[in-house]
C-alpha cells in the first residue's frame, strides 16, 4: 500500500495522501514516532501531529522543537518542508544529533479544511472552514495567524468575516489554532524554538509582530535568525531571492496582532519565528520543480535553529 512509500516531491499531494503518509510514518517507526490524533476540524478532518523522540518525550528533560505548516490554506509549499523534516529526522537519518539531543513536534497540516478548499475549490483561499455563527454562513473561516490570544484583534486584522484577516469571533476560536496552543502548553519549559511555516516572501519574522517593538531576546532572535538564513543559504538556489531576517512588523511594514510567533514567545517560547518561504516569483504557487529545492534548503535552516537554540 502507499503507506509504505516514500513522499514524492514533485508535486503537491492532498491531504488524505499526506494524512496517510502520516499514519504510515508513526505505523512503520513506532520506537520513535508517536501520532497525536488531536482532534476534529469543523469539516471532520483529522487534526494529526507527530512527536519524535528517541525516549518518547519520557526524559523529559532534553529541549522541544516545535513545527507547524500550512495554518494558511494557500501556502502550499509549507507542507513539504514539514514532511520532508520528518523524513530527515526519521526516514533518513543524516543528523543524528538532532535526533539525540532534541525532542520534536511537527504538525505538516494545520488546516487541512482549508487546504482541501485551496486544492479543490478556491485557490486563494487563506481561512479556516468553521461557520462560526450563523451570520458567518456565507462568509466561513477564520484566519488561524489572528486568532491567537496576543494583543488580539488590536491590529492588521478584522472583525468583519468576510474578511482574509478575519480574527474570529474570539481569541482562540479556531481548533486549528488551540492545538497549537496545547502543544505550546505541554512542552512549554522546555521549547527551545518555535517555527511556524508561512509562504511566500523569503523572510524569517520575529516578534513582536503586533507593533515593531523589540523583545527582551531580539539580540539572540536576530542571531539565530541570521544563522538559520545563511544554513538556508548555503544550499539556495542563486537566483532566488536571499532571505531577510528581521522583525515582523518592520520587514513586512505591516502589523498584525493575534500571530502564533507572537503568542509563542509571549508564553516563554525564546525563539520563535514565522518562515516566509521562496515563492520563486510565482506567489503562492511554488512551481512543483521547486518543491524539493526548497524543502532541502530549508531543512538546514532548521537545523541551524534548532542546534543554536540548544546552546542559548
Ligand atoms: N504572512 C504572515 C501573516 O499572517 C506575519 C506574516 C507573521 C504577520 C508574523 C504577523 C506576524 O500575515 C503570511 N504569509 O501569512
Ligand atoms: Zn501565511
Amino acid at each position: 500500500t502507499r503507506s509504505t512509500e516514500r513522499l514524492s516531491y514533485t508535486s503537491y499531494h492532498d491531504w488524505p495522501v499526506i494524512e496517510e503518509y502520516i499514519d504510515g510514518i508513526a505505523h512503520r517507526y513506532p520506537d520513535l514516532v508517536k501520532l497525536v490524533n488531536a482532534a476534529r476540524t469543523f469539516e471532520g478532518r483529522n487534526l494529526k501531529y507527530l512527536k519524535i523522540s528517541t525516549t518518547n518525550f519520557e526524559d523529559a528533560s532534553k529541549p522541544v522543537v516545535v513545527v507547524d505548516a500550512a495554518i494558511h490554506a494557500r501556502e502550499w509549499a509549507t507542507i513539504p518542508v514539514a514532511t520532508w523534516a520528518i523524513r530527515k529526522l526519521v526516514e533518513d537519518v543524516t543528523e543524528p544529533d538532532l535526533l539525540n539531543n532534541f525532542d520534536w513536534v511537527i504538525f505538516p497540516v494545520a488546516n487541512p479544511d482549508g487546504y482541501t478548499f485551496s486544492l479543490n475549490t478556491q485557490r486563494f483561499w487563506r481561512k479556516t472552514r468553521s461557520i462560526v455563527s450563523p451570520n458567518t454562513k456565507r462568509c466561513p473561516g477564520v484566519d488561524g495567524n489572528r486568532n491567537y490570544d496576543f494583543h488580539w484583534n488590536t491590529v492588521g486584522t478584522s472583525t468583519n468575516p468576510c474578511a482574509e484577516n478575519y480574527g474570529g469571533p474570539k481569541a482562540f476560536s479556531e481548533i486549528e489554532t488551540r492545538i497549537v496552543r496545547d502543544i505550546l502548553d505541554e512542552h512549554l519549559s522546555r521549547i527551545s524554538l518555535y517555527l511556524t511555516i508561512h509562504s511566500h516572501g523569503s523572510m524569517i519574522l520575529y516578534p513582536w509582530g503586533h507593533d515593531g517593538s523589540l523583545s527582551h531576546h531580539a539580540l539572540g532572535l536576530h542571531t539565530v535568525g541570521i544563522e538559520m538564513a545563511d544554513a538556508i543559504h548555503t544550499k539556495a538556489l542563486s537566483h532566488f531571492p536571499r532571505y531577510v531576517v528581521g522583525n515582523a512588523a518592520l520587514v513586512l511594514r505591516y502589523a498584525a496582532s493575534g500571530a502564533s510567533e507572537d503568542y509563542a514567545h509571549s508564553v516563554g517560547v525564546p525563539l520563535s519565528y514565522t518562515y516566509e518561504l521562496p515563492g520563486g516569483g510565482r506567489g503562492f504557487f511554488l512551481d512543483p520543480i521547486y518543491i524539493k529545492q526548497v524543502a532541502t534548503e530549508t531543512w538546514e535552516g532548521i537545523v541551524a535553529g534548532a542546534s543554536k537554540s540548544g546552546i542559548l
